[in-house]
């Protein structure tokens, strides 16, 4: 990166984190963000005063592209837009924050894709490998950028990155030894267009792996059972199943996970000595279970990690009990499939928090199981009345719309009954009326503790 100039694309996370690691290696950036309202000083108070950076808003034009030798994109940005099309057309290669961040990592790498559970695994997996590794580092689409972390990590490190399917869109040598992939099903359809292109975009996160390393798989996931099959897969593929006895891998049969290797099946915990709640976080557990093993952590410190391991922010997590009503953030389920687990993991009568940013993905899945499980659905933001329409094709009419999170937090309170639940679990991306699922959760849990 010596003396290189780099052009960053994008003034988030990555973009910021991104331009730090190349000025630390020496480099030159040209921070780009097509958000013309952006104010450019705010943004290089991110920066030193001496650091050789400078931010171009709004349009990008070839003149800003003179001896440019590298783009790096951040993953929000999708690969049509028009600016990266001009930078393309003049020959610069475009690398994902990902890949900037690898080509100078050391260390043990693993890493998990995935439409749902990618988050949850990757913290289990950070609290599993911190019991056998000093430097850990987990990173990525969970909030922190891999390159914040990439030029800190040694020999004997281990890094567990979250990457989402945007990330991957843009790896080239990239090269984790274990990876993993949930499952696949409907989302972000508005940037990947079909589900065809969205399925290649997560199956690149094992494209470079060998013979010496390892793919942890869902069995019961149909474009994953194709995929594990395919005869040009080369890494060892290890399957975990939440539905069935497997011959070889993992599989959950209530109320234990089971690892079935060299013709033994052993029983290796008992779910209810967890504190995770429903079939799809077991699923999470032999992921990570999966991972970690190939990673070299001895067994017994996988599974004491796992029996301590608290559910992470927004993903089912629960608020509080008023007046016997148990109040759950789910607000990370920002798409159907999410939704459904989480109402899935609900024991009984459910007031439900839906809508937001649409994301045109069908909510006829999820909208099926509103009848005998949903008493009331409260919904919100940009999709409410497609999602009631939907609700009302498969019987469903309790439906009521807020116009904002503390009226359906005080809608929820005023129906339920002792015995019931409340959950915020929208089947949507929160753009339109949050800035981002973080703070819709946040102001979800302070509308409840304000009842
Ligand atoms: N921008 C442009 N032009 C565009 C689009 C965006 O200039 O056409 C600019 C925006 O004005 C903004 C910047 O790009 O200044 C935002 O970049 P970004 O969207 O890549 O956001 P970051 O803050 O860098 O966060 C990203 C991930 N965001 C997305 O993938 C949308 C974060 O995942 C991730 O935590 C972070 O990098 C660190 O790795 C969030 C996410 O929603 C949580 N991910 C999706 C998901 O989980 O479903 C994929």
């Amino acid at each position: 990166m010596q003396s290189r100039k780099v052009l960053v694309l994008g003034t988030g996370k990555s973009g910021i984190c991104a331009a730090r690691q190349i000025l630390s290696l020496g480099g030159q950036v040209i921070l780009y963000d097509s958000n013309k309202e952006l104010d450019k000083v705010k943004v290089l108070k991110n920066f030193n005063k001496k650091d050789k950076i400078s931010v171009v808003v709004g349009d990008l034009n070839l003149s800003d592209l003179i001896q440019v030798d590298l783009a790096v994109i951040s993953p929000g940005i999708s690969l049509d837009k028009p600016f990266v099309k001009l930078i393309k057309s003049a020959n610069i290669p475009i690398w994902g924050e990902i890949e900037l961040a690898y080509h100078f990592a050391k260390g043990r790498l693993a890493a998990v894709t995935g439409t749902n559970g990618k988050t949850t695994t990757v913290s289990l997996i950070g609290e599993i490998l911190k019991t056998t590794y000093d430097d850990t580092h987990v990173c990525g689409n969970i909030g922190n950028p891999y390159t914040a972390d990439a030029l800190d990590t040694r020999e004997d490190s281990a890094t567990i990155l979250e990457v989402s399917s945007f990330q991957l869109e843009t790896v080239m040598d990239f090269h984790p030894h274990v990876s993993c992939i949930t499952n696949i099903t409907p989302d972000h359809l508005d940037r990947h267009k079909t589900m065809k292109n969205y399925a290649k975009a997560k199956e690149t996160i094992a494209q470079n792996q060998t013979e010496e390393d390892f793919v942890v798989l869902n069995y019961e996931d149909p474009e994953l059972r194709k995929f594990g099959k395919r005869k040009t897969l080369k890494p060892k593929v290890i399957w975990f199943s939440s539905s069935q006895p497997l011959k070889e891998g993992f599989y959950y049969t209530e109320p234990e996970i089971h690892y079935v290797h060299d013709g033994v099946d052993e029983v290796l915990l008992n779910v209810h000595d967890t504190n995770l709640l429903g079939a799809h976080n077991y699923e999470n557990i032999m992921c990570a279970i999966a991972v970690c093993m190939n990673m070299d952590v001895p067994m017994e410190s996988i599974i004491a990690a796992v029996k301590s391991f608290k559910p992470v922010e927004h993903r089912i997590e629960f608020v509080r009990e008023r007046n016997g009503v148990r109040y759950y953030n789910d607000s990370k389920g920002t798409n159907p499939d999410a939704a459904i687990k989480a109402l899935l993991a609900m024991p009984g009568p459910t007031i439900l928090i839906g809508g937001g940013y649409d994301k045109e993905i069908p909510f006829d899945d999820w909208c099926k199981l509103f009848k005998g499980r949903v008493k009331y659905l409260v919904l919100i933001g940009q999709t409410r009345n497609l999602i009631a329409d939907c609700a009302k094709k498969y019987g469903f009419t309790n439906v009521m719309f807020a116009e904002d999170m503390d009226e359906a937090v005080k809608d929820c309170a005023a129906y339920a009954d002792a015995g019931d639940y409340v959950l915020l679990s929208p089947a949507c991306a929160s753009w339109g009326m949050f800035p981002n699922f973080e703070e819709r959760g946040r102001i979800f849990k302070e509308c409840v503790m304000a009842l």
